[in-house]
C-alpha cells in the first residue's frame, strides 16, 4: 500500500463537466492509502452540479474501522510521550500549510458541499485559528503545584491523554469542527480515528493529508470515509467493545443521545454537540436595521444549515410590522447561486440531496402546525424560481428562502429544528414573554436578543439558558477561542475551542511525592494548631 504522502490521488474517467477532476479517493490508516476490505465505494457529488463528480470513496467496514482503531492504538505510547511543545509545533505546521493552500481548500470545500466561497473561507479559517491558538498551549498545557498538609511532601496535577478518540463530524463545517476536535485531542496526546462526513470525503482527506505533511506521525489520525450508520456506528460499537477511550460528535440530538447512552454505560467520555433551535429577540429599542440584518443572515446564510443558524425569531409586537417589511423585502430578494459562478449570492444549494430531502421534510412540519407561510416554495425548479436565482435549478439542489409566521408554542415547529432556509416567527407581548418564548424550545445552543436597553440584555443574558448568547449580533459566527457548546438538547455540556475544550480531552491526574522518607497519613498525622485561651472584647477597640 502506497504512503499517503508518497503518491498523489489517482485520477478516475470522468465526465464532469469543465474538466473537473474525479477522483479514486481512499482512506487514511497507519499513514498508508486503503481501500476498504470489501471493494465497496460511494460517490461525493456536488451539490451545485450533480454531474460533477469529485470522486469515489471506501465505504468503510467493520474490518477497516477496527483497523483504524488498532493503529491509533499503536501510536499512542509514543504520540503521548511525545513532548507537549513539539506535538504543538507539527499543529503550527498544519496552521501554516493551511493558510499556503488555503484557495484550494476554500475552492474544494465549496465544490463539495456547496457553500459560498466566502463561508467556506471563513470556515477553513476557523481550522487555521485553531491550529494557531493550540500551536502555543503545547508550551503551556499547565498543571499545579499544590501545597500539601503534610510536611516534606509535594502534591502536582498533570495533564494526561485519554487515549484513542473516535471523532464523527457534520459536513456542514468540514473543515472548522473536525480541527476543534482533533486539534486539541492531538495536543494532549490523544490518537484520532475520524469517520469523514459522507458528504465531504474528498475535502476530509485533503485535511488528513495536509497534517501528515505537517509532520503527524503515521497512525496519529487515521481516516475512515462511510456512512453514519455503518462506519460511523462501528466507531461508536468500539466504545462497547472496549476499544475507545473518547468520543466526539457533532450532528443531530437524536444520534448523539444513542451516543451518550453507549459512553454512560462504558464510563467513557463524550463530547455532544447537537441540534438548534436558536432564538433570535427583537424588541422596540433595538436598532431595527441592525437586528434585521442579523436575523437575515442568521437564518438565511449557509442556507440556513449551521446549528447556530436562527430558528425562532421573537418580534416584540410593537416592532413587528415595521420589522417584518424590512425583513421581508430582503428575504424576497435573496441572490441564491453557485458562488463559483455567481457573485454575490447569498447561499447556494443544500449540502447534499441528503439535507435536501430532510429540509423539505421539516417544511411538511411547518405547514402541518398551520403556520402562515410568508415566502417559500420548497425546492427551487424550473418555473419555480425566486427572482434573483442565479444558474439552471435543476444542475443542483436548491431551496427557496422560507419565512413562517403565526408561530406559537404550542406548534412542533416551534420546537423543532428545521435544518435549513426557513425561519418561524413568533410574536411577544413584552420582556419576559420573549424571554420565556426563548427558553420555550427543548434546545440551547445559542441564543441572540437585538436592544439598546443594558437592563433587558443583562436580564437575558443571565435568563437565557444557552451556551451561547450575542447582544446586538445574530444567532450564528462563534469565535474559535470561545467556547462553543449548548445546555439542554443541544449536547451534554462538554464544550469545543479556547482553553475549555482542553477539559474534554484529557484527565486530571494528581501526583503526590512523599520525600520524608516516612509513611505519613493525610488527615490524620496533620499537626493540629490549637487556638489560645483569651477573652478580648472587640467592641472596646471599636
Ligand atoms: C456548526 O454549525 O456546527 O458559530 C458550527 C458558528 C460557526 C460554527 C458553527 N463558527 O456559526
Amino acid at each position: 500500500m502506497t504512503h499517503v504522502l508518497e503518491t498523489g490521488l489517482e485520477f478516475l474517467e470522468s465526465s464532469n463537466p469543465g474538466n473537473l477532476p474525479k477522483v479514486k479517493g481512499y482512506n487514511i490508516i497507519n499513514g498508508q492509502l486503503k481501500s476498504s476490505s470489501d471493494g465497496s465505494r460511494f460517490t461525493s457529488k456536488n451539490p451545485a452540479i450533480l454531474v460533477d463528480e469529485l470522486g469515489d470513496f471506501p465505504l468503510s467496514t467493520r474490518d477497516d474501522v477496527h483497523e483504524a482503531i488498532a493503529a491509533a492504538r499503536s501510536a499512542l505510547t509514543d504520540w503521548a510521550a511525545t513532548p507537549a511543545p513539539t506535538r504543538g509545533q507539527i499543529i503550527g505546521n498544519m496552521g501554516r500549510l493551511l493558510m499556503e493552500h488555503k484557495d484550494a481548500i476554500v475552492a474544494l470545500e465549496t465544490r463539495e458541499i456547496g457553500k459560498t466561497l466566502k463561508e467556506a473561507a471563513g470556515s477553513v479559517q476557523e481550522a487555521i485559528d485553531t491550529c494557531l491558538f493550540f500551536q502555543s498551549e503545547g508550551r503551556r498545557l499547565y498543571g499545579q503545584t499544590v501545597n500539601s498538609e503534610l510536611p516534606d511532601k509535594e502534591l502536582f496535577t498533570y495533564r494526561r491523554p485519554l487515549g484513542v478518540c473516535g471523532i464523527i463530524n457534520a459536513c456542514n463545517f468540514p473543515a472548522a469542527v473536525p480541527f476543534w476536535k482533533m486539534i486539541p485531542a492531538l495536543i494532549c496526546g490523544n490518537t484520532c480515528v475520524w469517520k469523514s462526513p459522507q458528504d465531504a470525503p474528498l475535502l476530509s482527506f485533503a485535511l488528513a493529508r495536509i497534517m501528515h505533511q505537517a509532520g503527524l506521525p503515521d497512525g496519529v489520525v487515521n481516516l475512515v470515509h462511510g456512512k453514519g450508520s455503518s462506519a460511523g456506528q462501528y466507531i461508536v460499537d468500539a466504545v462497547d467493545e472496549g476499544l475507545i477511550n473518547k468520543i466526539s460528535f457533532t450532528g443531530s440530538t437524536e444520534v448523539g443521545k444513542a451516543i451518550g447512552e453507549v459512553c454512560g454505560r462504558n464510563l467513557v467520555s463524550c463530547s455532544l454537540e447537537l441540534g438548534g433551535k436558536n432564538p433570535q429577540v427583537v424588541m422596540p429599542s433595538a436598532d431595527i436595521d441592525n437586528a434585521v440584518a442579523g436575523a437575515y443572515w442568521g437564518g438565511f446564510g449557509t442556507a440556513g444549515q449551521r446549528c447556530t443558524s436562527l430558528g425562532n425569531l421573537i418580534l416584540h409586537e410593537d416592532i413587528y410590522d415595521e420589522f417584518m417589511e424590512k425583513l421581508m423585502n430582503k428575504v424576497k430578494s435573496t441572490r441564491i447561486g453557485d458562488s463559483l459562478k455567481h457573485e454575490d449570492v447569498l447561499y447556494g444549494p443544500m449540502l447534499s440531496e441528503k439535507y435536501a430531502k430532510d429540509f423539505l421534510k421539516g417544511l411538511e412540519m411547518v405547514e402541518a402546525d398551520g403556520a402562515t407561510k410568508l415566502w417559500g416554495s420548497g425546492r427551487i425548479t424550473s418555473g419555480n424560481t425566486p427572482d434573483n436565482f442565479l444558474g439552471t435549478p435543476e444542475d443542483g439542489v436548491y431551496m427557496w428562502p422560507h419565512v413562517y409566521a403565526d408561530v406559537t408554542e404550542d406548534m412542533n415547529c416551534f420546537h423543532e429544528e428545521v435544518f435549513g432556509p426557513a425561519i418561524t416567527v413568533v410574536k411577544a407581548k413584552d420582556f419576559d414573554h420573549a424571554l420565556h418564548l426563548a427558553n420555550a424550545s427543548p434546545y440551547g445552543l445559542s441564543s441572540s436578543i437585538y436592544t439598546n436597553d443594558r437592563l433587558e440584555a443583562y436580564r437575558y443574558k443571565i435568563g437565557i439558558k444557552a451556551g451561547m448568547t450575542g447582544i446586538n449580533n445574530s444567532t450564528t459566527g462563534a469565535e474559535a477561542h470561545l467556547p462553543f457548546g449548548g445546555v439542554k438538547g443541544s449536547g451534554n455540556g462538554t464544550r469545543e475551542s479556547g482553553i475549555w475544550v482542553i477539559e474534554a480531552y484529557s484527565y486530571w491526574h494528581a501526583v503526590n511525592d512523599e520525600l520524608s522518607g516516612k509513611l505519613q497519613l493525610a488527615q490524620m498525622d496533620v499537626d493540629e494548631i490549637e487556638m489560645v485561651e483569651a477573652e478580648v472584647d472587640y467592641t472596646k477597640l471599636a
